[in-house]
């Protein structure tokens, strides 16, 4: 009836928008590549774009801190290892599925036959002990031009990285066109102020009454940042618009897209799409005996900000959203998984790094033995976990699975020009995978989370 769709609208009118927003920048973008817009033009268009980015980046470190503090401040230690645990065996089973399948679907489609861009700083370990918090939390991003050295840099058309190697020369570039360190979320030591924040919040969780202050200021911070999602989801879709438009415009001529190339994409969108459509909710079907459209129903948004962003970071204050008010997982649960998630788990980036691999070593005409490909997967898993939730990462940890079995690190150019699209797509994966995983890990830990209600006389929902 007429107040049935009414209803319908009411309910999904952002992910209508979302939806929407993607179809019309697709349009528009296409409608306007006839055009040949300068590179300057290019960027005024897509300018409500870039404001987008800008605001859902300024959320993500306080966002990142105060979710993950109180979320270690609301569990005692021992229920948060159990779900801890949980959430690490669950990353790790993923991206090792993940990695399997790319490998599979390479070697099966072949897309590389034999004929015939730098290098990126990983997440370090010791990235993993910021010396300097309020360092960790400031962009690093390193210029010739400042007395700091550039670390990883990429020029406007030609997208070269720049080495590890701070003493090398460096190319013009512009803070703009810079990319920041990887392992870090917008220029920001994202893995060291996960490891802080697990502990501050763990110690302050176990503090009593003095400990108190600390968690109502982080509780409240957590509310603010929130509340200031719920307003930006709102100018999410015109930021999408543009941030697709923009892109569409700007790319680079399809036609001259070879043959390679193009079976290449297909079979990374094979691929992600077995992982994404096939593997994730059969696993998450299999574990909670729910329907898992149904949850990825409640995402939709999450997902279409991912593929608008090519930053799993930045998507993040749009997953909690959608996860905490769509799907009602316990925001203990997203506190405590998501920001994790975003930082190191990331299935769509670890397929997408061993197939990339495999291909290049098909286009140099290179038999890959078993030793070389499990030595593919595990570097692929490792190169996943060190990639940041940013634009491209996974293009620049390339260099480590490439270097494990000797493949030429210069052949990762041979994709670049492919990466933007296949970034979204990956990145979309890797939002799915942290998701799902927060799905999951409620599930399997339904039990404790409901003693710890019943201890704190909270009203347990029926389950
Ligand atoms: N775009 C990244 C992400 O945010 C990762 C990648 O480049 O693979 O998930």
């Amino acid at each position: 009836s007429k107040e049935n769709v009414q209803i319908f609208f009411k309910k999904n009118a952002f992910v209508l928008f979302t939806v929407a927003a993607v179809v019309v920048g697709i349009v528009l973008g296409f409608a306007l590549r006839p055009y040949k817009m300068s590179y300057r033009e290019v960027k005024y268009f897509s300018f409500p774009g870039e404001l987008l980015m800008r605001m859902l980046q300024m959320l993500v470190l306080p966002l990142l801190v105060s979710s993950l503090v109180t979320g270690m401040a609301a569990l005692d230690s021992k229920a948060s290892g159990k779900m801890g645990m949980r959430a690490l065996i669950y990353y790790m089973t993923t991206t090792f599925i993940a990695v399997f399948t790319g490998i599979i679907v390479v070697l099966i489609i072949h897309p590389g036959k034999g004929s015939k861009a730098e290098f990126g700083k990983q997440q370090k370990i010791e990235n993993m002990f910021p010396p300097n918090l309020v360092e960790a939390c400031t962009q690093q991003f390193k210029t010739k031009y400042g007395k700091r050295v550039v670390t990883v840099t990429m020029t406007v058309n030609e997208t070269l990285f720049n080495s590890t190697n701070a003493t090398q020369e460096v190319m013009e570039i512009s803070r703009e066109e810079a990319i920041p360190v990887p392992g870090q979320v917008n220029g920001v030591n994202a893995l060291g102020l996960v490891v802080f924040s697990v502990c501050f919040g763990l110690i302050i969780g176990n503090m009593k009454e003095q400990g108190q202050i600390l968690r109502d200021f982080f509780d409240a911070m957590n509310e603010a940042i929130m509340r200031l999602v719920a307003i930006i989801m709102w100018y999410a879709p015109i930021g999408i618009l543009f941030l697709i438009a923009g892109k569409i415009v700007e790319m680079d001529d399809l036609t001259q897209m070879g043959g390679q190339l193009g079976m290449y994409t297909i079979t990374v969108i094979i691929g992600l799409l077995i992982h994404g459509v096939l593997i994730l909710p059969t696993l998450y079907f299999v574990i909670t005996r729910q329907n898992p459209f149904t949850f990825i129903a409640g995402i939709v948004q999450a997902l279409v900000t991912a593929l608008g962003t090519s930053s799993s970071s930045a998507t993040l204050p749009v997953t909690f959203k959608c996860l905490e008010e769509n799907n009602k997982i316990d925001k203990r649960i997203t506190r405590f998984v998501l920001p994790v998630g975003a930082t190191i788990n990331m299935d769509g980036t670890a397929l997408y790094e061993a197939l990339a691999a495999i291909f290049i070593a098909q286009v140099n005409n290179v038999e890959m033995n078993f030793g070389q490909i499990l030595t593919i997967s595990i570097t692929a898993t490792a190169a996943s976990i060190g990639a940041a939730g940013i634009p491209q990462a996974g293009l620049v940890t390339m260099v480590i699975v490439l270097t494990s079995v000797g493949l030429p690190t210069d052949d990762i150019t041979l994709i670049i020009a492919v990466d933007w699209f296949l970034d979204r797509l990956r990145t979309t994966t890797n939002v799915l995978g942290d998701s799902i995983g927060a799905g999951i890990v409620e599930f399997l830990s339904r039990h404790e989370l409901r003693s710890k209600d019943v201890e704190m006389g909270n009203s347990v929902l029926e389950e």
